[in-house]
């Protein structure tokens, strides 16, 4: 039978400080509050994102609030340029840590009135890109290493509109059960996290209405949405937890989401 102070000592969570993390789509969203979320908790980060400004600002934002290691790296992850220079800036030495969240969705067309860059764009994000840094960064991982991908909901059910997201986050999803298996023994965790409706913090729904703001609010009109900071947070439980635990899944929606398609939208009286 377990101690009680074993039982009381339950809630305790692991120190991550001091670890190292990469974090993908850092400049945004759930990227860039993963990336603060991970700073306060001690980790020395490498940030990546296409962006190189939106990366200068949270770096200097982390930088004067935590004491740190921040290494931006502005780049494509789908660019084998990208990992030659994270190699020569020794960003995979020593890694703990992989947040592989660059990604996005665009366009809502059903099969046959797609435009094919919409649908190119999104799996060389959501699968190439998510597959290509987790082939460079596991060979640099030591027992205690722990690799997160943003997936979806996409990745558990599918909706007319879908399609090709819906596919990515399915390839996304299935690699990463690989990638666990592949891995286990080594002492490697892996966690698929997929989020229902996080709008609140993210450019989720106005990427992939490519710009129409009008369309990307009605996403979550009359319902409370997640915010980026809810699956920040969810990220970093699973980076706590004890070694001896793998958080395999984390599926998490908003109160008022029931399913992909199943959305509590709340009269003004509610
Ligand atoms: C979650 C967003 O639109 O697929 O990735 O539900 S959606």
């Amino acid at each position: 039978m377990q101690s009680f102070d074993s039982l009381f000592a339950a809630a305790e969570v692991a120190s991550i400080a001091g670890r190292k993390a990469i974090v993908t789509g850092a400049s945004s969203g759930i990227g860039r509050a993963t990336a603060c979320a991970l700073a306060s908790a001690g980790c020395n980060l490498v940030l990546i994102s296409r962006r190189a400004d939106r990366l200068q600002e949270l770096e200097q934002e982390i930088q004067a609030r935590v004491d740190v290691n921040v290494v931006s790296v502005a780049g494509d992850v789908t660019d084998a340029a990208l990992y030659d220079e994270l190699t020569a800036r020794g960003c995979f030495d020593d890694l703990s840590f992989l947040i592989n969240n660059a990604g996005l969705a665009r366009g809502k067309e059903p099969v046959g009135q797609a435009d094919l860059n919409d649908w190119k764009e999104m799996i060389d994000a959501n699968c190439m890109g998510a597959f290509m840094m987790a082939n460079a960064a596991v060979p640099h991982m030591a027992e205690g290493g722990h690799i997160v991908s943003t997936g979806s909901i996409a990745g558990l059910e599918a909706y007319e509109g879908g399609s090709v997201y819906v596919a990515s986050k399915h390839a996304l999803h299935a690699f990463m059960k690989v990638l666990r298996y592949e891995t286990y023994s080594r002492g490697i965790r892996c966690t698929t996290i997929a989020p229902g409706f996080v709008g609140e913090g993210t450019e989720f729904s106005e990427v992939r209405f490519h710009g129409d703001m009008d369309r990307a609010a009605s996403v979550y009109e009359g319902m409370r949405e997640l915010r980026a900071t809810d699956i920040s947070a969810q990220i970093l439980w699973a980076l706590r937890q004890p070694a001896h635990v793998n958080l395999d899944m984390i599926h998490v929606m908003p109160s008022d989401q029931g399913g992909a398609t199943r959305i509590h939208r709340r009269g003004p009286s509610e």
